[in-house]
């Protein structure tokens, strides 16, 4: 089967202002002219220049066992799920992820897990997913920028693969690092972000039952745009903590830097805990707008304190504040 290339896209999502300006200021640091910026604000990719792009094919994956990790809420849309992505490697508009992927070599997809282990080692996508049987588990998203989703993600528990990694009592952390590579991903070519994008989680955050390594999401092996081959999803976290495209899983014994961070530590955080009492320095997060209801003019609903997921992850974080660790 191959997916609709999605001509469709209303442009509902402005592009936020804040980004615009740090694309800006990237660009001008970057040299880059007036002409480039534009082209930016449009659709980041001019067609003849992007890598060739392909029509992806979908793949069922099996067998999936039914997790109890499971919202009651109404799924959003695979089509709205597979064309409102966030994934900069690929151009910083909405649609752009869609409309540029389809030209990841994924295979063979091979994961470096380095740091403080007892050894380093590599393992290969089939047999990470040896180590746990994929499940699937319907989590809600939510974005920095005030957009949510319901998605019934398919993947293996993070804290599975931390055991086979074996970390050293030095581990404090865990760092996440995406594939940036040009040829695969025409948006590197663009500094929007310090490439490769980079994540990172204290341990017993990495280990929390709810954090999961997926690989897949509706069924299905994921799409380049969601963050084929395997990505991050930390439900109780802003969306940006669910780092695409891995290569590099590193333990460390200081708190990694994010992209985010570097772009900006005023703005964001290394914890990102979805926080409606805590607003980005810019825009309130006390409402989001569920993507999938009625277009651009929906009720926005309340954001909940980690998203909803406060009762299983709460006591990681008692007494610290969480204005400060924002
Ligand atoms: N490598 C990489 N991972 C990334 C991003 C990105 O730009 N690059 N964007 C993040 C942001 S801001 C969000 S909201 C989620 C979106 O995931 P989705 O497109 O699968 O919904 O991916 C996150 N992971
Ligand atoms: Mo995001």
């Amino acid at each position: 089967m191959i997916i609709r290339r999605s001509a469709d896209i209303t442009p509902s999502e402005i592009t936020p202002k804040e980004i615009y300006a740090e694309r800006r200021r990237f660009l001008q640091t970057a040299g880059l002219g007036l002409a480039a910026a534009a082209g930016l604000t449009s659709g980041l990719i001019h067609p003849a220049e992007a890598a060739v792009v392909q029509a992806q094919t979908r793949r069922k994956l099996t067998p999936i066992v039914k997790s109890a990790y499971r919202v009651d809420e109404k799924l959003t849309p695979y089509e709205d799920v597979t064309t409102y992505n966030n994934f900069y490697e690929f151009g910083t508009g909405k649609s752009d992820p869609s409309s540029n992927a389809g030209t990841l070599h994924k295979q063979p997809w091979t994961v470096s897990i380095e740091g403080e282990v007892k050894r380093p080692k590599k393992i290969g996508l089939e047999d990470l997913l040896k180590l746990s049987p994929m499940e699937e588990r319907i989590y809600r998203m939510r974005c920095v920028e005030g957009w949510s989703m319901v998605i019934p993600w398919v993947g293996i528990p993070l804290a599975k693969l931390i055991d086979w990694a074996e970390p050293t009592g030095n581990a404090k952390y865990v760092e996440f690092v995406s594939l940036a590579d040009p040829d695969q991903m025409p948006g590197v070519r663009v500094p929007v972000l310090d490439w490769p994008y980079t994540e990172g989680l204290r341990l017993d955050e990495a280990r929390h039952p709810l954090s999961l390594l997926a690989v897949g999401l509706y069924g299905e092996a994921l799409l380049d745009q969601n963050g084929a081959p395997l990505r991050l999803v930390v439900p109780w976290k802003y969306g940006f903590k669910g780092i695409k495209s891995i290569l590099t899983i590193r333990f460390t014994e200081k708190m990694p830097v994010s992209s985010w961070m570097r772009a900006n530590a005023h703005e964001y955080g290394f914890y990102s805990n979805v926080n409606p009492e805590v607003d980005h320095p810019r825009w309130s997060q006390a409402t989001e707008r569920r993507i999938g209801e009625g277009g651009l003019f929906n009720r926005r609903r309340k954001t909940l304190m980690f998203n909803g997921y406060g009762d299983q992850v709460g006591q990681l974080y008692t007494g610290m504040d969480l204005r400060k660790y924002f």
